[in-house]
């Protein structure tokens, strides 16, 4: 992207305390709910980057609050790193805003914040390898053992009940009695999946499992993995930390590191949970989590994988029918196409639970 093709970027980019000339920032990642940008600074003939990100403040309502989090949560990561001689890219960097404090607000009103960009590493939209899952899912781990010390006061809650499926079913009735855009009619075989599965919704609630500081969209293109080694080097995207299951986390994980194909995939059969992921994903999170988990929350991983793919897919199927106001899509349907993949996957794993149960119960 040319400098001048968006000056708000540019703007954005120059408010952070960044040295040097900004030579260019373009659109990055893929995610569906911030702006991010890599930005570019060239001094004395040397470069250096950020990560831009425009906070989507319509759903993170109170971006100082959420900025809050990440202070706390990444200056306790740091701390617990700091023996490690890449430290500097195990955890995510804030860089301070020219008026003070980690967010710029600009003369539109929204909130900017930026992060050291983290080298040699890379975030992949899909698993590619058995090795990937474990690797993902070991850094995820790390991540929550890292903050079960996190002091208090409790984080803020950025969206509250972010994962009480009982609560993200019920918006889908309403979306389903209101029909604002009339896609009812369309989406009839997945609405009625959905209807069949309502007592799923309630797996975890209530089941008296302990709260922790959770990252809550541990999906795998959230962990960079270092390209040297393949290991998680840095576990980003931080805005929906906050208290949750562990849960919660490990089954986000089963959704997006089992199944090689896209979460948009239109071609159904390539979607299904494959097992040797599964154990890899289940070994590698242990491996880590296991040195804090009770036996009841070991024993809610199994279940959790169906639970927040069927939970992600009725988010999907919500948004398709209110009209596409929440994930950012690319096409006509795209939010039915993705739900699609998620109940597809939800099929998929139905058929495997009993052996993902037996599996861990073994670990
Ligand atoms: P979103 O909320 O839109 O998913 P993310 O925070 O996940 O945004 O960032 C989008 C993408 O940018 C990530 O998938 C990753 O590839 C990349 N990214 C994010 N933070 C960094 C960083 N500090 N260094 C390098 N790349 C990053
Ligand atoms: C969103 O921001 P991103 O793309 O990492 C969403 C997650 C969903 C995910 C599905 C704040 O995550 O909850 O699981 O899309 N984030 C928010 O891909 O709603
Ligand atoms: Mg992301």
């Amino acid at each position: 992207m040319e400098l001048n093709g968006n000056k708000s970027v540019a703007a954005a980019a120059r408010a952070f305390a960044i040295e040097g000339e900004l030579t260019g920032a373009a659109p990055y990642g893929s995610g569906h709910i911030n702006d991010s940008y890599r930005a570019v600074f060239r001094r004395n003939g040397s470069q250096s980057r950020c990560l831009l990100q425009r906070i989507n403040h319509r759903i993170f309502k109170n971006p100082v609050a959420l900025m809050d989090n990440i202070e706390r949560v990444t200056a306790h990561l740091g701390a617990r790193v700091a023996a490690d001689p890449d430290r500097d890219r195990r955890v995510l960097r804030l860089i301070p805003a020219r008026e003070g404090g980690v967010l710029h607000i600009d003369a539109d009103g929204e909130y900017w914040r930026a992060y050291v960009f983290i080298d040699r590493a890379t975030t992949y939209n899909a698993v590619e390898s058995a090795d990937q899952a474990f690797q993902a899912a070991r850094a995820f781990g790390e991540f929550q053992r890292m903050l079960a010390d996190l002091p208090a006061p409790r984080l803020h809650d950025t969206i509250p009940d972010f994962h009480h499926t009982p609560r993200r079913f019920a918006a889908l009735e309403q979306a389903i009695a209101a029909d604002v855009a009339g896609r009812v009619a369309l989406a009839q075989p997945e609405i009625d999946f959905a209807l069949a599965r309502k007592s799923l919704a309630g797996a975890l609630v209530g089941a008296g499992l302990p709260e922790r500081v959770t990252h809550n969209d541990t999906k795998i293109n959230n962990v960079l993995l270092d390209d040297a080694t393949g290991e998680g080097t840095c576990v980003i995207d931080l805005d929906t930390v906050m208290p949750g299951l562990a849960a919660y986390d490990f089954g986000d994980m089963v959704r997006t590191a089992t199944c090689r194909a896209a979460e948009d995939e239109q071609d159904l059969s390539k979607v299904s949970m494959e097992f040797p992921l599964f154990e890899a994903l289940a070994r590698g999170y242990l491996s880590t989590a296991s040195r804090f988990l009770t036996p009841a929350e070991k024993e809610s991983l199994a279940v959790a994988g169906k639970l927040i793919t069927f939970e992600i897919g009725i988010r999907f199927l919500t948004d398709f029918l209110s009209g596409d106001t929440y994930f950012r899509i690319h096409r006509p349907d795209h939010n039915l196409d993705r739900c699609r993949t998620q109940f597809k996957l939800v099929e998929s794993i139905e058929r495997q639970e009993k052996a993902m149960q037996k599996y861990v119960d073994g670990l």
